[in-house]
């Protein structure tokens, strides 16, 4: 995983550590049983009279029991993170997203706080938030499954038309990425990726101001011209 600027992407990092640690250990168990099994079986084809298994059998089950702990461990703890990290604050940054064959469109609500109003702001493969901020991101969309992956902000969320898919976050630390789709979706899937950026405050306001002064010039030499899609945001 590239760089981590969320503040609690390093939960989900903790619990891939572990995740991949329990699967390395259940491989080498079951490995090293499977070695056993058969060194006794050829032994006790070998021998005349054959031991008793009431070790290995003990020892089988223990190492059982303490993996099959250990996976309910790890589940507790994906529930707890999950729980502890919670709905997205009612102060977030909402932006809108709309996958399709392939590319990802970006709606940001404007002064207005609201979707669907004129002063919609939208980006086409280009997400840039500040830092610091909390963001709520509502993903839709228009054709087939795609997955909406950010991996330096640790979000993920899962689409397919009919579904609108949440995820949420909070900035932590300037910096840049790509976004990409982790479904295969068509014969472009591969160009399905977008630009991040972690912005400064004074950055993003400079950005988004830009963005503004574009859209209305635009709006005003051709009426109607702005992009149809969008929603009404979901409670
Ligand atoms: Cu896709």
């Amino acid at each position: 995983m590239p760089p981590d600027l969320s503040s609690e992407g390093h939960r989900i990092d903790a619990l891939l550590r572990v995740s991949l640690g329990l699967t390395a250990a259940l491989a080498a168990f079951f490995l090293l049983s499977l070695a056993w099994l058969v060194y006794r079986a050829r032994k006790r084809a070998s021998d005349a009279a054959p031991s008793s298994s009431a070790p290995s059998a003990y020892a089988f089950g223990l190492g059982l029991a303490v993996l099959v702990f250990g996976l309910i461990d790890l589940a507790l703890a994906a529930g707890s993170r999950r729980a502890a990290v919670g709905p997205p604050p009612p102060d977030a940054l909402r932006v809108e997203v709309l996958a399709q064959q392939w590319a990802w469109r970006f709606r940001y609500a404007g002064p207005d706080d609201r979707f669907g109003t004129a002063d919609d702001v939208t980006t086409l493969n280009d997400l840039r938030l500040p830092v610091g901020r909390a963001v709520s991101m509502q993903v839709r969309s228009l054709d087939t499954s795609h997955g909406f992956f950010i991996p330096m902000l640790r979000a993920r969320a899962d689409t397919y038309p009919g579904r609108t898919a949440r995820t949420w976050f909070r900035t932590a630390r300037e910096g840049r990425g790509e976004l990409a789709c982790t479904v295969l979706c068509g014969d472009a899937h591969y160009q399905m990726r977008g630009e991040v950026a972690v912005l400064s405050n004074e950055q993003y306001a400079q950005w988004m101001n830009g963005l503004m002064e574009d859209q209305r010039r635009a709006a005003a030499a051709a009426p109607g011209s702005a992009p149809a899609w969008g929603w009404s945001w979901l409670p």
